[in-house]
């Protein structure tokens, strides 16, 4: 019989002219010993966010199988560093060039769509067709954590928890390549990765202060292999090791 772990879910949110705002989310999966840790952290980490104090908090613990979690090596990580957003910019439509993907400075145009939504927008960047069933949603690519004894700190870590969540997006052989701008004010620095670029990081995406940030799933292929894609990225568990 396998060990059981636990993932843990944190999102909070505050009520702005009747309109839920997503103000933080993160997770982890733990054994049972971390759990109750894990769970004070999260909270501490909700109500205290610099986009606001959260009105909302759920924090959700589901029991799982650790014969249904994969363990993969995170992406090989590379800095490129820029003075200005604009550079940053540019940094992103070479790389998008560099992976096959001719149509950046159109793909770029969609990110202002995804400052709202809580998940990602998922891009088939040949048919320039949005693939996710919600588009206030978006697809949520869960179930996903560092691996080992891991990182129990309260504040967000935003470049580790970034990388596993690049890395389960990358394994998909549908995924070519993902964009993440941070929609933390204080965080400028950004991404692109894919299995053949790895984990890049910009330096600078946007103007301290901006609160405007989101991610585009880039996917290539058959209309149909839509729902396969959307299902591994949702559901299926993983530990990254880093
Ligand atoms: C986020 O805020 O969730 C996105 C974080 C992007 C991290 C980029 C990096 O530091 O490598």
């Amino acid at each position: 019989m396998g060990i059981d772990l636990y993932s843990v879910k944190m999102r909070a949110s505050r009520k702005e002219n009747g309109e839920e705002r997503h103000i933080s989310g993160a997770e982890k999966i733990v054994e049972q010993d971390r759990l109750q840790g894990i769970c004070a952290r999260l909270l501490e980490r909700a109500i205290h966010h610099s986009k606001g104090e959260a009105d909302f908090v759920n924090i959700k613990v589901e029991r799982i199988k650790a014969g249904d979690v994969i363990l993969r090596d995170a992406l090989p990580v590379t800095v490129c560093e820029v003075e200005t957003a604009e550079e940053g910019q540019r940094k992103l439509r070479d790389l998008l060039e560099q992976s096959g993907i001719h149509n950046g400075e159109e793909i770029l145009q969609y990110m202002k769509g995804t400052w709202e939504m809580r998940g990602a927008m998922l891009l088939d960047v040949d048919t320039m067709q949005r693939l996710e069933p919600d588009r206030k949603r978006g697809v949520r690519a869960t179930y996903m954590d560092m691996a080992g004894k891991g990182d129990d700190r309260s504040h967000k870590n935003h470049f580790q928890e970034a990388l596993v969540l690049a890395t389960k997006v990358a394994s998909h052989k549908n995924i070519i390549g993902e964009i993440c701008i941070s929609d933390d004010p204080d965080y400028v620095t950004g991404y692109f990765a894919s299995k053949e670029m790895g984990y890049v990081r910009i330096t600078r995406l946007k103007e301290l202060g901006c609160p405007d940030g989101g991610r585009i799933f880039l996917f290539r292929g058959e209309a149909g292999e839509a729902d396969d894609c959307i299902r591994y990225l949702e559901h299926q568990k993983m530990l990254v090791r880093i």
